[in-house]
């Protein structure tokens, strides 16, 4: 079995629900919640979440921020921002994998072991799932490929075609290891 096999996960449902050492959070730069994933997450973990995403100042495109999890299962929030679909040439595949890959080095640094991942930046931000799913795909094995933590990264897709997309792709990229 391969090492991308064995470290990532899909799974499809809630990401809230997820009993993980981190769950990312799709945000935007202001931190302070809005619909979507976000939405979802701070309705769950209850109005202290707030409070310490307004002492963060807010975050770039591109780069994420921590917090405790409060009433989630998760123990922390890994808040990253994804780059608005403008087309393609505006930077956002290289902005898409640098979400993927400060939340994964803010996860290591935290000792986490299992981190779970909504699909960033194909909801409101209009990302095309495809191109999204690739980047998703990609960065994360090549971090794995050269990190020990975490072990194991979950995708964590609100539908079964979202989820049916991400096997495919981890499937393909595990082929060719
Ligand atoms: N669990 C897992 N995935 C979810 C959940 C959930 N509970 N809810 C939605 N998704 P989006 P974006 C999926 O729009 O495109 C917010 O207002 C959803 O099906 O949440 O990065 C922020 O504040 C989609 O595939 O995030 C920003 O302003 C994916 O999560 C903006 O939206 C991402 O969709 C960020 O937009």
């Amino acid at each position: 079995m391969s090492e991308i096999d064995h470290r990532i996960r899909v799974h499809t449902g809630d990401i809230t629900k997820l009993a993980v050492d981190a769950i990312v959070n799709a945000a935007n730069t202001s931190l302070l919640g809005g619909g979507g994933v976000d939405g979802a997450i701070h309705r769950t973990a209850g109005p202290e979440l707030l409070t310490e995403c307004r002492m963060l100042n807010g975050c770039k495109v591109g780069d994420a921020k921590l917090t405790k999890g409060y009433r989630l299962p998760a123990r922390y929030i890994i808040h990253t921002v994804g780059p608005v679909w403008q087309g393609g040439d505006k930077g956002e595949a290289e902005l898409l994998a640098s979400c993927y890959r400060r939340s994964l080095e803010i996860a290591a640094a935290k000792d986490c072991r299992t981190v779970a991942f909504p699909a960033i930046s194909t909801g409101v931000y209009r990302y095309p799932k495809d191109q999204a799913t690739q980047i998703a795909v990609g960065t994360v094995s090549v971090f794995i490929g050269h990190n020990a933590l975490p072990e194991t990264v979950t995708f964590c897709c609100f539908d079964q075609q979202t989820a049916e997309l991400y096997r495919q792709t981890v499937a393909a990229l595990a082929k060719g290891d």
